[in-house]
């Protein structure tokens, strides 16, 4: 048993904020039918193509779990495919540019009306507002979020980062909100919309940034290195390079061979409760007891100095040395890790949280499985739909067509 079994999911989404959502739900136990357009499908399986003729790796490690159905949702026959898709589903997922839904004949009313029970989940890139009709891809949401101007360092332009928090992270709110939404149907019998807009999702995970925008009116922020050099504060969060944004302040420092390994970096918090232990560790022990280092108070116009200290020493040995040496002294540490070394580690592989997966098309690539684990809800990844893959077997299940009217239905084009 699964923990979403038995909720349908007619998951209309593309590219890949609302694709990071479905994949979620169907790792959770969700039956999730992507529905795509004949010919070409969701743009992305020909993304960033790595191997010809197969869906990119773009587009797979994406949509593990799904079954994907081809239809053509501006066609009369498959517009009357997915009304009856609509009455058979519990929750709907889209997040086509603004309007697209609606242009198409599927406002929220009439999907109310088809199934008073459905849940409709979108994202789009901004909410009620000026910008509330513009197409955003992931780098917009990082900078109307707020995430690019408080990402780089102070002498340079405003960066965004790696990680996916406009598209991925948005999907993850999406994932909530639909959840707590089938719970809520559970008493009042009732569906109903769920939003989640790019920039508010980021601008939740940059929700540190704006408690900084606020402590900014009280004076210079202390434990930003900004503070440390004597250098002024404008009117804005400013960019914090690789200082930790908390009370316990940290920096990435080299480690052995940083000169010829671009990620011999380690990250090394100066926590308060082990401060002793990091002046023992760095041949440091005056700085124990020393008025002027042994409170975090104390080291705040000092920080430079002190992780020069630090960063003499981790020079000294790898990352991984670094960690084993903290580790024990309950100094927190962590090396930067390249994506060469996640895909390697035993450790993630153990745990399903890097997988290989097997495609008919492409043979054997690494994904990234489910993040989260449910003790009673085990997952096991299994590889993304090709296109239109299972197209007669959910007409014929899930909508009860037989094998006469699935035929007629590709051959006028619907599907
Ligand atoms: N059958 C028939 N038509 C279909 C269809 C189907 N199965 N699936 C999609 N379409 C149509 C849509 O109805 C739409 O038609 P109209 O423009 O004529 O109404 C058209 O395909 C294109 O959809 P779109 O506007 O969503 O796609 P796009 O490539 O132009 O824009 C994107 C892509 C991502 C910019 C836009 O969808 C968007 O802003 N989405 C919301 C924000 C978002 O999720 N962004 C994250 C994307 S990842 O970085």
């Amino acid at each position: 048993m699964k923990a979403l079994d038995g909720v349908k999911i007619l998951d209309f989404t593309h590219v890949q904020s609302g694709p990071t959502c479905t994949q979620l739900l169907a790792w959770l136990g969700a039956d999730v039918i992507k529905i795509e357009r004949p010919g070409g499908g969701d743009a992305t399986r020909n993304q960033l193509v790595d191997v010809e003729g197969a869906d990119s790796l773009y587009f797979t490690m994406l949509n593990h779990n799904k079954r994907s159905l081809t239809l053509n949702t501006k066609h009369a026959d498959g517009k009357a495919a997915l009304e009856k898709l609509v009455a058979a589903c519990d929750v709907l997922v889209e997040n086509f540019a603004p309007g697209a839904l609606d242009r198409m004949g599927f406002s929220w009313e009439r999907i109310h009306e088809l199934n008073p029970r459905m849940i409709m989940a979108s994202v789009k890139g901004f909410g009620p507002g000026p910008y509330e009709d513009c197409k955003v891809y992931e780098n917009i949401a990082q900078c109307a979020g707020g995430a690019a101007s408080t990402t780089g360092f102070r002498d340079g332009p405003p960066l965004v980062t790696g990680a996916q928090v406009g598209d991925s992270g948005t999907g993850l709110h999406l994932a909530l909100g639909i959840v707590a939404a089938l719970l809520q149907r559970e008493k009042s019998g009732r569906g109903q919309r769920v939003f989640a807009p790019m920039q508010d999702g980021v601008l939740n995970l940059c929700r540190v940034k704006l408690r900084d925008q606020q402590r900014l009116a009280h004076g210079p922020l202390r434990e930003y290195s900004q503070f440390a050099s004597g250098e002024h504060f404008g009117e804005a969060t400013p960019r914090a390079g690789n200082d930790s944004g908390g009370g316990q302040p940290g920096r990435v420092l080299k480690c052995k061979n940083w000169e010829k390994d671009p990620n011999a970096y380690t990250y090394f918090i100066t926590q308060e409760a082990v401060w002793k232990n990091i002046c023992d560790l760095i041949g440091k022990p005056e700085w124990r007891d020393h008025p002027d280092y042994a409170t975090p108070k104390a080291r705040l116009p000092r920080l430079n100095e002190v992780f020069e200290a630090i960063e003499a020493w981790t020079m000294t040995k790898t990352k991984f040395e670094v960690m084993n040496l903290c580790n024990p002294l309950n100094i927190p540490a962590g090396p930067i890790l390249s994506m060469k070394e996640l895909a390697e580690e035993p450790s993630l592989r153990a745990s399903g949280t890097v997988v290989e997966v097997e495609h008919p098309k492409r043979g054997s690539y690494l994904t990234v499985g489910c993040p989260i684990k449910l003790s009673d809800s085990a997952v096991e990844v299994t590889r993304a739909p090709l296109l239109g893959e299972h197209s007669e077997e959910i007409l014929r299940e899930v909508l009860g067509y037989s094998k006469k009217e699935v035929a007629k239905l590709v051959e006028s084009g619907a599907v």
